[in-house]
């Protein structure tokens, strides 16, 4: 209480404006030091911390011992040693994917990753990367069904919730009645279940479900091309997405992506925009 009293009555002379530059000196110093200690902005400078999916195989899973891998855990990781960050210096959380992109935002994750499609309504709220991956939005469905999108009439068809898959479905697959999931497995099991008739996800995770369960095919492909797969950063770490950006045009240019888009899509074509360049 007499604290307070000195400090307003001495402060209370002083013109408005020396207070402010008072304060903006007294902030000065710890930031700057902040920005030396933790130049990419992180949570904890010491780790990097990941939220991702378990079962977005092969894009970004759980082993069974626990561990996460796929071609995103493992491009950032490549990516995230490039930036001095050894292996067990990164930390992957799994979670839903409606809460990947929240939990960015708000400061749980310094990173999101997990084939999430870079769009302008998402970026209102993040920021990405560079683009690393460009593919389809594909219908899985059990064999002998739905053929085309005019078969989805009167279906009932899963999406996970937040995806693009819902939204476009909502918009184009009008006819559908849609359901939706937390996550893959659990359409999945409904899927095999028959309480849905189709699910709706990426293409590699439809080829890997139908790898695992013969009777599920890929029925319909909607190239989602126009939102590329980023790293989800908090909006205005420009360091961090700066340097991202920089470790992954070299894991591109050396040929690290190639290795990897060929490790875990056998068979998928690559586009030269991720190549190395001659
Ligand atoms: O937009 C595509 C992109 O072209 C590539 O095929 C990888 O997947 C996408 O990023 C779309 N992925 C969905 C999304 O961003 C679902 C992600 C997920 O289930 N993990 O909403």
């Amino acid at each position: 209480m007499r604290m307070t009293q000195a400090f307003t009555a001495r402060f209370s002379r002083l013109p408005a404006v020396a207070f402010l530059l008072a304060l903006g000196m007294l902030g000065s110093a710890p930031l700057e030091a902040n920005a030396q200690d933790n130049p990419l902005g992180l949570i904890d400078p010491a780790i990097i911390s990941v939220g991702t999916m378990g079962d977005a195989k092969p894009y970004a899973f759980t082993t069974a011992d626990g561990n996460f891998t796929g071609f995103d855990i493992e491009l950032f990781l490549n990516v995230a040693e490039r930036l001095g960050f050894k292996k067990d210096q990164v930390v992957f959380t799994g979670q839903e994917f409606s809460a990947l992109m929240p939990s960015v935002a708000n400061g749980r994750f310094d990173i999101a990753a997990a084939a999430i499609g870079t769009t302008d309504k998402r970026k209102e709220t993040v920021d990405f990367s560079d683009g690393y991956l460009a593919g389809f939005l594909t219908v899985l469905t059990p064999d002998g069904g739905i053929t085309d999108a005019a078969g989805l009439n009167g279906k009932r068809l899963g999406v996970v919730q937040g995806t693009l898959q819902e939204i476009y479905a909502e918009k184009n697959f009008t006819g559908a009645d849609l359901v939706k999931f937390p996550d893959n497995n659990s359409a999945v099991s409904g899927l095999n279940n028959g309480t849905i008739d189709a699910h709706f996800l990426d293409y590699e995770a439809a080829k890997d479900y139908s790898a695992r369960y013969p009777d599920l095919k890929v029925a319909i492909n909607i190239p989602s091309f126009d939102a590329p797969a980023g790293f989800v950063i908090r909006k205005g770490n420009d360091a961090l997405r700066e340097a991202l950006n920089k470790a992954l045009h070299d894991a591109m240019q050396d040929g690290t992506w190639k290795t990897l888009h060929e490790k875990w899509f056998p068979g998928t074509p690559m586009p030269d925009t991720y190549l190395p360049k001659p």
